[in-house]
């Protein structure tokens, strides 16, 4: 029986490695794979999908156990369990796929990092580590395709170490030290994973050292600067900081059989220059036989290794030897065991095996057939991750941070329905009924093994969306059922809308491509039609240009600005406001409800948008939130919106909540095109009953108590009043739409720069950054671009470039505020000569580029709400009838 595994999720930006890692660990570790298929069998990538395209799509995990003794890593100072299991989860680098990363993250204590050594940090590095530190995951980190590159090692980790500090930042000071790589640990490796070997800077020295046997224990620090000191004189760990200090350079001088460190000039240091070309020697070499001499000149090499590798006949070139000196799985192994602790062994569970399930969704027990079906009420679609779960076994679960041990029934879906099974397999999804807990986080065999979470992985933003519906009408009840399949079992965001139009939603194009596919082959049987891509909006109000613009917002110039189109909701409410003679100015409010008068404010929280990037300064949110806090009370927080009531006001406990109830109602979906509101503040003013002008009198008699005031209805009406009111006072202010935006990173040559950037400028692009790649004529590209102009993208770029630029790589980034006003019309003098007193349609054919007006639009006519398009055929010719003659 094997022991519990190291659990360990792949991390990289896409191509960067992990599949081609995962395959020289299976190539050393398990007899699956020759060394010579490493990156070509590709064997974690394995359903079609994947191979077509090339990148991984699913998480796929294997499960591989090594023996200490054998890699002679057994007399490490924590000594690995005997036998021990390693199980790695492969996961996607493609930006679309990441929520896939966050559900292994989630179910894995620890992670390795790839970075390509040549590329550096690229726009996924960022991500995953984002969603690392999200979940405490400590990783340990991999340099991969060295053999392409050796030269910017330092620079390389410099960048890295950079990025983890800025996302560490509100970490503990633990968690940012985790997340700085030393290379002077065996924490980091450098390694070729097509070629199967790792190297780790820690390996050199030790080489450097182990040059002769007595030198095993250094306790005094050299002195620097032309001073040889005798090796046994100097503290390992203390070498090796001096090893990468750039100033130093350490050699063996085997005449003297003395280390000796000297000073250096910058670049020239051991880890700059003598490891890099120690290796290089041997990689660079055009024969085994030129490498091993390149070997024996070094002196590093004991002579009956060498021996051993001369005698073997089958090393044709430098990689080979590399790899039998120094195999990636053995690196790999000693990193794992010296930087993470050992699983717990759950020698209480005898004869069980290990397992961990991660609960995604509560299932209706309407969806069990069987004997069960009476004592299920919640059932938790799981995958499990190790070995298998058994039916009945007991298993430790974690809820809100709490331990807790229960029974399980687990069932797999067959047919539209879950059946009871005896066992599920690794890999699999499932359903499992908790006897004791509804919806648990993780569920494992030992709770030990288990490291603390603070936060659940993150709500992945999916921008993308587009409807299906079925072909036939008629179809309609199997293609439901189909679909319950397929939001059950992948990980796709299905909602049916108020209009009964199926829209699934995805973190980008790849994605949904890959999941329409998947939904057609494997889970419907009937044709079934996707409807066209949508893109999501937020509606958001702004500060007050009124008085300094001459703004003139849609509530006070209903006819102008509603001459842009009709917006329909907003009609309405002003054809009550006009009959209950509600009172709207500049983000207030002052509406009679059932008798009661109740005012509010509406505040944009402008600082939500400010700026280009998604890093809101979080110094600044808190200064807004302790200026809301000094004035209101706060009393809910909606996504992005606050409300709450003024603190020298009471409101009771019911009429608060249906208030709330109101805020809430309001945010959901904002006045303009139904999109969710974002960046609003809501304030209550007060609330008093309205003063009637024929109120009976009441007569005060002496020693009688005052009758107290009606009570307030505060009801279903009540609160639908309210959420218009609210959506009244927000468009009294000016209205803003906020567009997602997404980080461009890509590469192109320099001769192409002008064509691409004149691509990315037409594209309403903003360059970022541009880094020249060392060595090369590429410039590595990064800019924040409007999701909305990111269709056909890649093609643009690459027919511009005439194939020179590489396909982007595409993550969401942040919410953007456009500037322009929606209901924007010429109304002043000058804008009437220039733009003419016609009415413009928003896009940029017409001469007004109002792109805020063109995606109200596009998704008003999406979602089938009213859209009154200009009908004026500006310059058209006079029509005619055109007879046929005879
Ligand atoms: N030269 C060199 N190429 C490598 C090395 N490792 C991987 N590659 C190549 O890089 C490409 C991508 O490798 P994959 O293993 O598919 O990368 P991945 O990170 O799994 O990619 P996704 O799953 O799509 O995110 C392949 O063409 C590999 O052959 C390496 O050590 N050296
Ligand atoms: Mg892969």
């Amino acid at each position: 029986m094997s022991s519990p595994p190291y659990l360990l999720t792949l991390l990289a930006h896409i191509d960067h490695g992990k599949t081609t890692f995962s395959d020289a660990l299976l190539s050393t570790l398990s007899s699956a794979l020759n060394p010579k298929s490493v990156g070509l069998a590709r064997l974690l990538d394995s359903t079609d999908e994947e191979r077509r395209r090339g990148i991984t799509i699913r998480l796929s995990h294997t499960s591989l156990v090594f023996d200490p003794e054998k890699f002679q890593l057994s007399n490490l100072l924590i000594p690995p369990p005997k036998n021990a299991n390693l199980t790695i989860i492969d996961s996607p680098g493609h930006h679309d796929f990441q929520s896939n990363v966050g559900r292994a993250l989630n179910i894995t204590p620890s992670s390795v990092l790839l970075v390509d050594s040549l590329e550096g940090v690229r726009a996924r590095t960022i991500g995953v580590i984002a969603q690392s530190v999200k979940v405490q995951n400590t990783p340990l980190l991999v340099l991969n395709k060295c053999d392409k590159n050796l030269d910017t090692l330092r620079g390389t980790i410099s960048q890295i170490n950079a990025t983890t500090a800025t996302l560490t930042k509100y970490s503990s000071e633990q968690m940012q030290e985790n997340y700085q790589f030393k290379p002077e640990t065996d924490g980091v490796i450098f390694a070729a994973a097509t070629q199967c070997w790792g190297i780790s800077f820690k390996d050199y020295i030790r080489l450097l050292i182990r040059r002769n046997n007595k030198f095993q224990d250094y306790s005094n620090p050299p002195s620097s600067n032309h001073n040889t000191v005798a090796p046994s004189k100097i503290n390992f760990n203390k070498l090796l900081s001096m090893c990468y200090d750039p100033k130093k350079i350490i050699k063996w001088d085997p005449q003297a059989n003395k280390i000796s460190v000297y000073k250096c000039e910058i670049g020239e240091g051991t880890f700059d220059f003598a490891f890099p070309s120690f290796v290089k020697g041997i990689i660079e070499a055009p024969t085994a036989s030129s490498a091993l001499a390149h070997l024996s000149e070094t002196n590093l090499i004991p002579r009956q290794v060498l021996e051993i590798l001369q005698s073997a006949k089958n090393l044709k070139l430098g990689h080979e030897i590399m790899r039998h000196l120094f195999p990636l799985a053995k690196t790999t192994v000693r990193a794992i065991i010296t930087t993470f602790e050992p699983p717990t062994p759950h020698s209480s569970y005898k004869n069980k095996t290990y397992l961990t399930c991660e609960g995604t969704r509560l299932v209706d027990s309407r969806d069990v057939i069987g004997d069960v079906k009476g004592e299920i009420d919640n059932i938790t679609i799981c995958r499990v991750w190790d070995e298998r779960v058994n039916d009945g076994d007991i298993l430790w679960t974690l809820k809100e941070g709490e331990w807790k041990e229960s029974r399980v029934r687990v069932m797999e879906w067959k047919e539209n329905s879950f059946k009871c099974v005896e066992s599920v397999e690794a890999g699999r999804c499932c359903g499992v009924w908790f006897e004791s807990v509804v919806n648990c986080d993780i569920a494992c065999m030992n709770r030990e093994n288990k490291v603390k979470r603070e936060k659940p992985v993150e709500n992945e933003d999916k921008p993308i969306s587009i409807t299906v519906r079925p072909e036939k009408e008629a179809d309609r009840s199997d293609f439901e059922t189909a679909l319950n399949k397929f939001t059950l079992l992948e990980d796709a965001q299905v909602v049916v809308t108020e209009r009964g139009e199926v829209v699934i939603s995805s973190g980008g194009e790849v994605e949904m491509e890959n999941l329409i596919h998947d939904f057609r082959e494997l889970y419907s049987n009937v044709s079934i039609i996707v409807g066209e891509r949508r893109i999501s909006y937020r509606e958001s109000v702004a500060m007050f240009p009124n008085e300094v613009h001459g703004y003139k917002a849609p509530v006070d110039a209903p006819r102008k600005a509603l001459g842009q189109f009709t917006c329909t909701p907003w009609n309405t409410i002003l054809g009550d406001c006009e009959e209950s003679g509600w009172i709207v100015k500049n983000g207030t409010c002052n509406c009679i409800i059932g008798g009661n008068n109740v005012k509010m404010s509406v505040y944009p929280r402008a600082w939500l948008w400010e700026g280009d990037t998604a890093d809101t300064d979080v110094d600044e949110v808190e200064n807004d939130k302790i200026k809301f806090n000094s004035e209101c009370k706060d009393w809910a927080v909606e996504g992005e919106n606050w409300c709450g009531g003024r603190k020298n006001v009471e409101f009771t406990k019911e009429v608060k909540e249906s208030l709330i109830a109101g805020f809430r109602e309001a945010t959901k979906a904002g006045i303009v095109a139904e999109e969710p509101m974002h960046g609003v503040v809501v304030v209550f003013e007060g609330l008093g009953v309205e003063e009637v002008e024929e109120v009976e009198e009441v007569e005060e008699v002496e020693g009688e108590p005052i009758p107290p005031p009606p009570p307030i209805d505060v009801g279903g009406h009540f609160i639908s009043q309210i959420s218009k009111s609210i959506r009244l006072a927000c468009l009294s202010r000016p209205c803003r739409i906020a567009e997602s935006y997404v980080r461009c990173d890509f590469q192109s040559g320099v001769t192409s720069l002008g064509a691409v950037y004149d691509t990315v400028s037409k594209r309403r692009g903003k360059v970022i950054e541009e880094i020249m790649v060392e060595g090369t004529e590429m410039i590595t590209i990064v800019v924040a671009l409007p999701l909305s102009e990111t269709t056909g993208l890649t093609n643009e770029l690459l027919d511009r470039s005439s194939g020179e630029a590489s396909a982007p790589m595409m993550a969401f980034s942040h919410w953007q505020l456009m500037s322009l006003d929606p209901f924007w019309t010429p109304t002043t003098e000058e804008e009437r000569e220039e733009y003419g007193e016609g009415l413009k349609r928003g896009d940029k054919s017409t001469g007004i580029a109002n792109v805020a007006q063109g995606a109200v639009r596009k998704v008003r006519r999406a979602k089938g709400m009213v859209v009154e398009e200009d009908k004026l055929v500006d310059g058209a010719d006079k029509q005619r009838n055109m007879k046929k003659k005879k």
